[in-house]
């Protein structure tokens, strides 16, 4: 694999404290999310990386999770419930040089937006993407998520839910995404640094933080999370996809939540393909689309 694969050595850098990262609103979620924690992880990754925030796009869907690009200094939209993947493809195909980050909610990302996630991961978009899961729809007040635990009694689901939850890391692991980390968002440390990784890492980046909703979720509440955490350790190797799997299957067996870098790998993104390929096709000056369909051609 090439050295220009192992880092971004794009990106644009800058030294700014974290509390510069952040936008002049105020935050608005309730007291005790887990999402602010979540908030923390980035202004403190965002600062170590150094990004510059002229030269970052923060992303959202519709959620509590999706108002977090108005916290953040840098260009943002808010786009439309599920949509941000498609929308950040847009971004960083038109504009490679830019920083893309996602932050959306499990009912976002895994619900309506579930069939975009196969394609960003698998297509190695070169981007990050924080999952804010808290097992709940938190924005429409508490009905079931896809990876609200069975048991869990929501306005949707009153005698508890009949559908088994899906696990996001194994999705990710499963869909070809090249980095997959989980955290607890209390452990700001630890997410700061998944997210700080994630950023500096060339391809899709998948960090699932586990987001406590005081107001819509009883049962994994930020104890639950905190006790439930299994870090993992040093002698886990992270190229290794089936012990990736293992680790989160392991993990799941005794009812804990992997934490830390499962897995990380390297191959061309979206954007490194499409610009090998026109400049097979003659260069973009000669960008002729004909030809491009004429060598997709069997
Ligand atoms: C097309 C569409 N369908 C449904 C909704 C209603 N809606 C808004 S947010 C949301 C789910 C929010 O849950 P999640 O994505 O997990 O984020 P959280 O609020 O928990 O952070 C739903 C169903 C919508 N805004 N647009």
């Amino acid at each position: 694999m090439s050295t220009a694969l192992q880092a971004q050595t794009h990106l644009h850098r800058v030294e700014l404290p974290s509390k510069d990262y952040k936008d002049d609103t105020t935050s608005f979620w309730c007291a005790g999310c887990g999402h602010y924690g979540v908030l923390t992880g980035l202004l403190r990754a965002l600062s170590e990386v150094g990004i510059d925030p002229n030269y970052l796009v923060s992303i959202s869907g519709i959620g509590c999770s999706g108002r977090l690009p108005y916290f953040v200094r840098s260009y943002k939209m808010h786009t439309l419930h599920g949509r941000a993947g498609p929308v950040a493809t847009g971004v960083q195909l038109a504009r490679p040089d830019l920083n893309v980050v996602i932050t959306g909610g499990d009912g976002d990302g895994f619900s309506i937006g579930g069939g975009h996630m196969p394609h960003l991961a698998r297509k190695n978009i070169n981007m990050t993407y924080i999952l804010m899961d808290n097992h709940v729809y938190g924005l429409t007040k508490g009905q079931c998520s896809p990876t609200s635990r069975k048991e869990m009694k929501t306005p949707t689901t009153p005698y508890g839910g009949v559908e088994a939850p899906l696990d996001p890391v194994l999705y990710m692991l499963t869909y070809g995404a090249t980095y997959v980390a989980q955290a607890f968002a209390g452990n700001v440390k630890l997410a700061s640094q998944l997210i700080k990784d994630g950023m500096e890492h060339k391809g899709f980046a998948f960090i699932n933080l586990l987001s406590q909703c005081p107001s819509f979720n009883e049962m994994d509440t930020a104890k639950h999370f905190k006790n439930a955490t299994a870090i993992l350790d040093d002698s886990h190797d992270v190229s290794d996809l089936d012990a990736a799997m293992h680790a989160v299957n392991m993990a799941r067996r005794e009812g804990r939540e992997p934490n830390g870098l499962l897995y990380k790998t390297e191959r061309p993104t979206l954007d490194q393909n499409m610009a090998e390929l026109v400049k097979n096709v003659g260069g973009h000056k000669d960008y002729d689309l004909r030809k491009i369909i004429d060598l997709a051609r069997p």
